[in-house]
């Protein structure tokens, strides 16, 4: 059975509480709800994790290799600046799909950039807490291509 993580970066505990114009009403706790109970339907293992820390989320990427076989990763803001992220996804030789719930082309100009998307197997952003269980099936799909 496929086991995935999925692993959030700084601010997003914060979700459904402020700011639901931009990332909607939908609580952290609910997507991981969402996201394990999608996981039953499709069998496949889910972790599911979040840090405010970018050593901690650096430490979460090297344990997860030998653990899941993939990685479901929204950095938060982490994504345009960190050098470190982009290095241990590239260290941890396994399939990140990059997920925003925003587009994060369409706003400002500083989130065009991501660090994570060159070393990720593809991104998907816009579809609010959607994206997750989108990003799920594109991880799943892209693994059994391999087996
Ligand atoms: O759209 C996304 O998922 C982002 O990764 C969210 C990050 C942002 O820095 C990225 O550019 C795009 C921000 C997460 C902050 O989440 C909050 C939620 C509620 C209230 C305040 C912040």
């Amino acid at each position: 059975m496929h086991s995935i993580l999925i692993l959030n970066g700084p601010n997003l505990n914060l979700l459904g509480t402020r700011q639901p114009e931009i990332y909607g009403r939908t609580t952290l706790a609910d997507i991981e709800e969402m996201c394990r109970t999608y996981a039953r339907a499709i069998d496949v293992e889910v972790a599911f994790d979040q840090s405010n820390h970018e050593g901690d989320l650096v430490d979460a990427l090297h344990a997860a290799r030998g653990t899941h076989h993939g990685v479901i990763l929204n950095a938060g803001a982490y994504t345009h600046t960190s050098i470190a992220l982009m290095d241990a996804i590239k260290s941890v030789d396994l399939p990140v799909i990059e997920l925003h719930l925003s587009n994060i082309h369409a706003r400002e100009s500083f989130r065009h950039h991501s660090y994570v998307s060159p070393v990720a197997i593809g991104l998907i952003c816009g579809f609010g807490a959607r994206g997750y269980t989108l990003a799920m099936d594109a991880l799943v799909s892209h693994l059994e291509k391999d087996t």
